[in-house]
């Protein structure tokens, strides 16, 4: 007798080049299955990350005639192509099995994935473990699923797609199923030995950033900012600390400072309880660390933070009005100043570059200002620049459609080939401008001294890098100071080996093998 179907594989697809810096845990994986797992269904999850040379075999090995569906996880970019590949793979050993995407990419563009890719059966957008659980459900049963919040599917008269629940979700940490992961210490960042573990301490974000994603996916939620009760979120750091030996939380908030008494609730609560453990938060905005007073901050990495992640965006005041960052340039520098005053912080700044209406000068108010901040603050990091990218929903999506008839990418494939550091540009790009961000691009990796900020200096990964710091730094610094431009072969090189890492994936920064000392 043929057992029915029951079994669910929940695959993390190869991710772009940042993937080679940054390795956390697949949560989305584990958040998307929180109520199938309740249930008592059979769960396993597949990291492509970890095995991107023998992904098809580990895959083929999990699959069994009980396997139901397959999900996958999608941000916008090079992941779409490793998700397109596992979904063929999948129909190709056994078409029977259903296979869903879900993710960022998802939540946005469903219809384009259904209508380009017959291997993917069904698409959910935005938060999915409810939807998820009654399209498991609805599948087991052979019934319609047409009622499911998010879902978008295939019919006799095109892609439907059934409107997504408006507001978050929020699971309990008892809930998710850390248990799916057999060891932690195969994920982190480059040159860090920790066991990191990513989690919220608020949901949403209040702010209209003209250029950002998350103001239209909230569009239409009562609450586009809720925080998690602050004894929900210290019992979570001291349960993955107890559980899984975690010595280090990332909060992957879009923005954890929206209320600093909330922050300041749960560093304190960190701070009665004696829990000792590294703090690093994802998301701040300037006009947030503004109100920061040095107290606040120095009671920050009391309790463990040692980085902050913040949007500095750009140099010019005209752009930061029109992205609505709520800050100036001075104000940028001002803040700046006042983390330098707390060396154990590193400030890390993200930059994007290519905006509708940003001029040559424009560009170059953002090299001075990432050269000031690294002047006044020698420990901070600045980030590679982020090549702007108009995403449907967005206010900068529909300024360039208007202005510029600008057509998003019609189908998966040019998806695929829009990452933030790819190779495009757009019809609002002026003159010179392209060679510029590339300038900027490939010298943001020298201003700041990333290479020497490296600690572990004992395998040739790192000697490397250490090695062409010295060799190209001088160059790239004079190229970024005086915005020399010409004959930039560098880029040439720079894309050619992020297209061999990426292609090949050999290289794992993480666990470099050691070169032993003559
Ligand atoms: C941590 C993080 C990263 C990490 C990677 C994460 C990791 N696992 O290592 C790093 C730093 C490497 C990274 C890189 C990038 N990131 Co990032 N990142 C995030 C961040 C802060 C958290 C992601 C996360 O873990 N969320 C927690 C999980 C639980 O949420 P979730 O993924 O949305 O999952 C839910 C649903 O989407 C759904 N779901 C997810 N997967 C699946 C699968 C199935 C089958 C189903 C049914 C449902 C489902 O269910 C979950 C529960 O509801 C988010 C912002 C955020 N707050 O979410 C941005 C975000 C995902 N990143 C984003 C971007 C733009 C990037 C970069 C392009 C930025 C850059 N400059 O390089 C790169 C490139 C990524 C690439 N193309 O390879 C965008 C994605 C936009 C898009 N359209 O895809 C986000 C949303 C930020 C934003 N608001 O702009 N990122
Ligand atoms: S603060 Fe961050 S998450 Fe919020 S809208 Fe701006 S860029 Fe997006």
């Amino acid at each position: 007798m043929n057992l029915p179907r029951s079994k669910i594989i929940m695959v993390y697809p190869a991710q772009g080049f940042s993937s080679n810096f940054v390795k956390h845990i697949p949560l989305s994986l584990l958040y998307a299955v929180t109520e199938i797992i309740k249930s008592g269904v059979d769960v396993d999850i597949l990291d492509n990350r970890l095995c991107p040379h023998s992904w098809k075999e580990e895959l083929k090995k999990k699959i069994t005639p009980l396997t139901l569906v397959i999900g996958i996880s999608v941000i916008s970019g090079t992941p779409i192509r490793n998700a397109v590949e596992i979904s063929r793979f999948v129909k190709s050993i056994d078409p029977g099995i259903r296979v869903v995407w879900g993710g960022p990419h998802a939540t946005f563009f469903p219809e384009g994935i259904l209508e380009d890719e017959p291997s993917c059966d069904y698409v959910i957008s935005g938060c999915a473990s409810k939807s998820f659980k009654m399209l498991v459900d609805s599948v087991i049963h052979g019934t319609d699923p047409f009622k499911i919040p998010g879902l978008s599917y295939r019919s006799s008269s095109g892609v439907m797609r059934v409107p997504s629940e408006n507001q978050f979700e929020f699971i309990r940490y008892q809930d998710i199923p850390y248990h799916l992961i057999a060891d932690y210490k195969v994920y982190g960042q480059l040159d860090q030995d920790r066991i990191i573990f990513s989690m919220y301490s608020v949901m949403g974000c209040p702010y209209q950033c003209a250029f950002c994603s998350s103001p239209a996916q909230y569009r239409q939620f009562p609450r586009r900012y809720v925080p998690f009760p602050v004894q929900e979120v210290v019992d979570h750091i001291d349960y993955v600390i107890k559980k899984y030996q975690a010595n280090y939380i990332y909060f992957i908030d879009d923005d954890s400072f929206v209320d600093l008494s909330h922050v300041e609730s749960i560093i304190d609560e960190i701070g009665r309880r004696g829990i000792k453990v590294g703090l690093g938060f994802r998301g701040a905005r300037i006009n947030e660390i503004k109100k920061m007073s040095d107290e606040f901050i120095e009671k920050l990495i009391a309790h463990g933070t040692d980085i902050m992640h913040i949007g500095a965006e750009s140099g010019s005041d005209r752009i930061l009005t029109l992205i609505h960052k709520d800050c100036t340039v001075a104000d940028i520098l001002e803040i700046n100043r006042k983390l330098a005053r707390h060396p154990k912080l590193i400030a890390a700044y993200n930059f994007i570059m290519g905006l509708p209406t940003e001029t040559l000068e424009d560009l170059k108010g953002t090299r001075d200002l990432m050269l000031a901040l690294v002047r006044d603050n020698p420990r901070c990091v600045i980030f590679q620049p982020n090549k702007f990218r108009p995403l449907p929903g967005t206010e900068l999506f529909d300024h360039v459609r208007e202005q510029y008839g600008f057509h998003p990418p019609e189908h998966l494939s040019e998806w695929a080939h829009i990452e933030a550091e790819g190779h495009y540009s757009y019809p609002w790009h002026s003159k010179g401008m392209k060679e510029f961000m590339d300038m900027l691009l490939v010298g943001s990796y020298f201003i700041d001294n990333k290479a020497l900020q490296l600690k572990t200096g004992s395998n040739w990964i790192y000697k490397l890098f250490r090695m062409i710091h010295h060799l190209y730094g001088p160059l790239a610094k004079f190229r970024f100071r005086y915005g020399w431009t010409k004959f930039l072969m560098e880029y040439q090189i720079y894309r050619f080996v992020t297209r061999i890492v990426l292609k090949t994936k050999s290289v794992d920064l993480f666990h470099p093998p050691a070169v032993k000392e003559p």
